[in-house]
This record gives C-alpha cells, sequence and structure tokens, in this order.
C-alpha cells in the first residue's frame, strides 16, 4: 500500500474512532454539576477534508497542507431535538474561524459539518474573530455575537500586537445562512465578552458589555456592564453601567465577562461567566455564577463566593494554560443544563447540572465575605452548624 493509501486509511479509522467515542460522567462530582471524562471538540475532530490535500499526485505522503491548532470556546444551541456547537476553529496560521458541530447526543458524537462557516465581513475586515454567543432572541432570529479584532490603527510603528476588539453580530434562522449586521457601537474604547440578552427589555436590544481601555486590559472597565440598543441593525448603547464589578483579592480581580446568554428560571436568570486573577504563573481563568432578577436582568441579586468551575488537571494546560471559559449553554426544557466550556484554549468539554442544582448553588452559596478572617467565621458556621446535626 502507499503511504499516501496506509496514511489516509489509518487516520480515517482514528477520526471515526474518536468522532463515535462514548462519553460518561466523571463519578462523584460536587453535586453541582458532573464534568465528562472526554472533551467533546478538539483539534483532531476537525474534518481531515480540512487539512489534508487528498491528490496523491499533489500529496504523496498524505501531508497537512493547512493544520488545525485548537478548537476552543464555543457557543452553543439546540435546536429540533438536536445539538450544535459553533467552535472556535484555530489554525495553525492563528486565525480562528467558527464552524459548527453537531450530535444527536448533548455529551458526546459531535461532527463538524462539511465547511465551516465563511462569515460575512463589514466594511471593515476583521483580522480574526473568536467566541461567538449564540442567543435564540425573542424576535425570532439567532443571533451570534462574536469578537472582531482589527490592528490598533494608532498603534507604534513597529508595533504589531496592539489591537482593537469589538463586539460583532451576525443573524441567522438555521445556522446555514448568516446576515452580518453592524459591529455594536459603544463609549468604550474595545470591547470583548458581549453577550445579547434573549428577551427585550423596555422594547430594546439588551446587552451585556465588558468595557475595557486596552485590548488585553480592561483597565478602568469595571466588570461585567449592561446597556440598551433602539435597534439590532446599527446597534448603539449610548450608556452602559456596570452590574458585576471587579473586586480585590478575588477570582474576578483582574477581569470576568458574562459566558453565555443567562438562563431563565422562575426565580431569575442564572449568569455563568469568567473571572481572572494574576498569579507569578500567569492568568487564571475560572467560571463563576450569579442569579440576576427575573424582571430586571440587571439586578443581581444573589453571588456565591468563589469559582464555580476552576481548569483541573490535563484542563490546566495548553495553548493559553490555567483557563477555564464558558460561551456556550444549553438549558432544555425538562430542566436539565449542559455547560460547554473550553480548557487553556485548546479544547472543549461538557458538564452536566440542572436548573435546579444551579439556583439551589445561587442561592445557598455564602457570598465571598472578602476576608480570610469573616471566610473562616463564614465556615465555623457550617462547621458548627453540622457538629450540631450530627449531635
Ligand atoms: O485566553 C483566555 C481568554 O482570553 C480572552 O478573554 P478575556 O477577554 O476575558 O480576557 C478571550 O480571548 C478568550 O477567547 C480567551 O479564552
Amino acid at each position: 500500500m502507499s503511504k499516501f493509501n496506509e496514511r489516509k486509511q489509518l487516520l480515517t479509522e482514528r477520526y471515526e474512532a474518536l468522532v463515535q467515542r462514548k462519553n460518561e460522567p466523571v463519578e462523584l462530582g460536587n453535586g453541582v454539576f458532573d464534568r465528562y471524562i472526554h472533551p467533546v471538540l478538539t483539534a483532531e475532530h476537525a474534518p481531515l477534508t480540512w487539512k489534508y490535500d487528498f491528490n496523491p499526485e499533489t500529496n504523496p505522503f498524505f501531508m497537512e497542507r493547512l493544520g488545525i491548532h485548537c478548537v476552543f470556546n464555543p457557543g452553543a444551541i439546540s435546536l429540533n431535538g438536536k445539538f450544535y456547537l459553533v467552535a472556535r476553529v484555530e489554525g495553525n496560521d492563528r486565525k480562528s474561524f467558527f464552524a459548527i458541530a453537531e450530535s444527536d447526543s448533548p455529551v458526546e458524537g459531535f461532527r463538524f459539518w462539511s465547511h465551516p462557516i465563511l462569515l460575512p465581513e463589514t466594511s471593515d475586515p476583521d483580522i480574526n474573530v473568536y467566541d461567538m454567543r449564540l442567543v435564540q432572541h425573542e424576535d425570532g432570529w439567532i443571533y451570534g455575537l462574536f469578537c472582531t479584532e482589527r490592528k490598533d490603527p494608532a498603534a507604534p510603528k513597529g508595533d504589531l500586537s496592539s489591537a482593537i476588539a469589538q463586539c460583532g453580530i451576525v443573524r441567522t434562522k438555521d445556522l446555514k445562512q448568516w446576515e452580518r449586521l453592524a459591529d455594536l457601537k459603544t463609549a468604550s474604547n474595545q470591547q470583548r465578552n458581549v453577550v445579547l440578552h434573549p428577551e427585550f427589555i423596555d422594547g430594546k436590544y439588551a446587552f451585556y458589555t465588558r468595557p475595557q481601555d486596552g485590548f488585553i486590559d480592561t483597565g478602568s472597565g469595571g466588570g461585567i456592564g449592561w446597556g440598551l440598543s433602539d435597534t439590532i441593525e446599527n446597534a448603539v448603547v449610548e450608556s452602559e453601567i456596570i452590574i458585576d464589578e471587579r473586586h480585590y483579592h478575588t477570582i474576578k480581580e483582574v477581569k470576568n465577562g458574562q459566558g453565555p446568554a443567562p438562563i431563565k428560571t422562575d426565580k431569575g436568570w442564572i449568569h455563568i461567566a469568567h473571572g481572572v486573577r494574576n498569579t507569578a504563573a500567569g492568568l487564571r481563568y475560572v467560571l463563576y455564577a450569579f442569579l440576576s432578577d427575573l424582571q430586571e436582568p440587571n439586578k443581581v441579586t444573589h453571588r456565591p463566593g468563589g469559582h464555580l468551575l476552576a481548569p483541573e488537571g490535563i484542563e490546566r494546560v495548553g495553548d493559553v494554560s490555567n483557563v477555564a471559559f464558558c460561551n456556550g449553554v444549553i438549558a432544555q426544557d425538562d430542566g436539565k443544563v449542559y455547560i460547554y466550556y473550553a480548557s487553556s484554549d485548546t479544547r472543549c468539554h461538557v458538564a452536566a447540572t440542572t436548573v435546579d442544582q444551579l439556583l439551589d448553588y445561587c442561592i445557598n452559596t455564602p457570598e465571598d465575605p472578602l476576608r480570610s478572617h469573616a471566610c473562616v467565621e463564614q465556615r465555623i458556621a457550617l462547621i458548627d452548624r453540622n457538629l450540631q446535626l450530627q449531635g
């Protein structure tokens, strides 16, 4: 057998085995959610046709031509009983793009569609796009809000890193035809982690924002923002208020950002967000949760202290290590919730929970009291209650 045929056959078999692999929950989780053993999407899930030249004349070694480096930070949606992830796929050339993976199951069997999404551009072409939040809005459209990144025109000569991040907006009815709308306008220099609220608020489109001064640093940007726009076609948020602030010596000391669109429940909106702190080993990203008021989603009612989910084991290692990031969640009518999170900007995982568990977590987990002494008091109170119950 030729080298070409041998490699093509072996790689095809390995790919099929990966895509068809069964997934199981990790036993005895923390009671809040169950992680699953295997990632649901990795770079190896990218179809071979995306990477290899299938012509033996031009590729006798069956060599990768356009490698895929990472698959992470997926938006998520369930439609007609199927589960869809719009993943951030990063080529070896460092450019991210979006591609849809579909499965009949929320936890396994995700297979990419034949082609990635060729995202329409505005008159100011994106250099890089990533982290799409999919939102089924009550206006009838499915929106995809994502980060569009372009070189900073004001960067001094020789500075080839400074960038401007803004919120790009597309919409679709079927995940196949995408209409590009104008980028969101706000008063902030830069925006990342912008999310559309699924319902109108006072007849307006409502956005969770993350104002920031610089590309990496939020600077004076104080946390997760909130603002309204009259239209979505040329969306403008004139004024932002901060609804979830950063705090000294917490998991969101350096920055934070709304994850997916919040989950509606009869007790309020459940939000999953990410918080970032700095360490000697670099930035550490974890997920946290909070609950906001049903009628006024910009009013936070419960702030459980600490992280909801932090990178563990192999999740801690990757292209950008020590990162847990989530911009996709699927909440089903039966109350089951699937949290799609990425680890270390490299691969996508799933954790399963329910609306009831997340509500219990949000409502009954005490807030971070912000000082070691007060934290010990909080823990002693728990211990004392437990010891009393044990008699
Ligand atoms: O590298 C970690 C994450 O960094 C950014 O998030 P934030 O704007 O909150 O710092 C994003 O680029 C995200 O994609 C990435 O996972």
